[in-house]
């Protein structure tokens, strides 16, 4: 497996993994990525160009795809939208990249017969109550609940049909919340921690009670190269390191970490429609493969990610206003369109 192609890699995770393989690999890796609002190539910044090469090209170009899946020993696909928040304001690029993007990679590799990883993940599953002792398995029923999640279901289902009726080689990966370097400043611990960073107090959703099960990228990486390389084809795995913190914990500790005072934040109105927990059991992972998370310690994570953030502002200055603007367009939005509430089945 020499020649691999990573779709999304000047993304959060997807960067993540291609240094990750510099370091852990020999591969000659080629990066398929539109560039979006959340790709920035300076996340790529210092690899020898003899092992990359970038494409900037969208994955439902269909020739384009076919051209880079023929050159390929291996694709591992982590494009997508991948914003909760924006996908309740503007669903149709997570149609567009999310469901047909797959559609279009998954009929290149089954034409050229190449080895496929699909990058998903445990939202698919839906939420969890806050006080249930049970967590997601491989076998948890699919029931997303927003139209990310929907969408990022829908690319599962997809693949898991190309395995059976195609015969595609593919597996898939479910995991948990990521955090580490180069995550746009949207998501919730780079948004915290660049509001810390200039002066502006972290904005919590509603009372902050909801539960996220951290996983640092690095491991999610550790996981995806082990899935790749020795994954039975046909397979879901889920990928956690049982991380679960409440948003409160964690903006706590965030604010403990950057010396502020404990109550020092803001809550704003809840995310509509807002997932009260995730929780991953990763037991099979650990066991077929031998799999075990790095960093286990979220505080020292987070010392270590607040740390890069306030070493690299060149990476992020430049999209901080314009994502904190994003945010108080679809506030206005919110308060003009109201609130999702349950699901159909849930007499809600
Ligand atoms: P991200 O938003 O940081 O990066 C997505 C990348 O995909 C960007 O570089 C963007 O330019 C690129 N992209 C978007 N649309 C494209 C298109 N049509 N064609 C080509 N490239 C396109 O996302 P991320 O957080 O790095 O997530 C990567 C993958 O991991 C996603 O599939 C996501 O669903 C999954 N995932 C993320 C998390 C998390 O905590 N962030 C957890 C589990 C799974
Ligand atoms: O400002 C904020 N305040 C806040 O309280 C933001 C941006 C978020 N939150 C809350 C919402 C969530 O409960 O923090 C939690 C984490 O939010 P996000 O970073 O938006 O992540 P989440 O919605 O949990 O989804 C993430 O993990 C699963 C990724 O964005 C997805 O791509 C991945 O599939």
């Amino acid at each position: 497996m020499k020649r691999i192609l990573i779709t999304g890699g000047a993304g959060f995770i997807g960067a993540n993994f291609v240094h990750y393989l510099i370091e852990h690999s020999d591969a000659e890796i080629t990066v398929l990525d539109a560039l979006t609002y959340a790709g920035n190539k300076e996340s790529l910044r210092g690899i020898p160009a003899a092992r990359l090469h970038l494409v900037v090209g969208d994955i439902t170009d269909a020739p384009l795809v076919g051209q880079l899946v023929a050159a390929a020993d291996a694709v591992v696909h982590f494009a997508a939208e991948s914003h909760n928040d924006n996908s309740l304001f503007d669903p149709r690029p997570f149609l567009d990249t999310n469901v047909v993007g797959t559609y279009t990679l998954l009929e290149a590799v089954r034409r050229h017969d190449t080895r496929f990883h699909h990058i998903s993940t445990d939202e698919v599953y839906g939420d969890l109550a806050l006080d249930d002792p049970a967590r997601f398995t491989e076998s948890t029923p699919y029931n997303p609940s927003s139209p990310y999640s929907s969408t990022k279901a829908a690319s599962d289902l997809l693949v898991r049909a190309w395995v059976r009726s195609f015969g595609v080689r593919a597996t898939i990966s479910n995991c948990s919340n990521n955090y580490g370097p180069y995550q746009h400043v949207e998501k919730f611990i780079p948004r915290q921690i660049t509001n810390i960073l200039h002066g502006v107090r972290p904005k919590l959703y509603g009372a902050g009670a909801n539960v996220r099960d951290w996983i640092h990228v690095e491991d999610h990486s550790s996981a995806v190269w082990e899935i790749l390389r020795r994954g039975t084809v046909g397979r879901t795995y889920l990928v956690g390191a049982d991380g679960e913190k409440s948003n409160r914990e964690v903006l706590g500790l965030i604010l403990g970490l950057m010396g502020q005072d404990p109550g020092a934040f803001d809550t704003v109105a809840d995310r509509a429609g807002h997932d009260l927990r995730y929780g991953i059991d990763a037991t099979v992972l650990r066991e077929e493969l031998g799999w075990s998370p790095a960093h286990r310690d979220l505080s020292a994570g987070l010392a270590r990610t607040i740390d890069w953030y306030r070493r690299n502002p060149w990476w992020w200055e430049g999209s901080k206003a314009g994502t904190e603007d994003r945010y108080l367009q679809q506030a206005a939005a919110q308060g003009a369109e109201g609130h999702g509430t349950g699901k159909i089945g849930d007499g809600a």
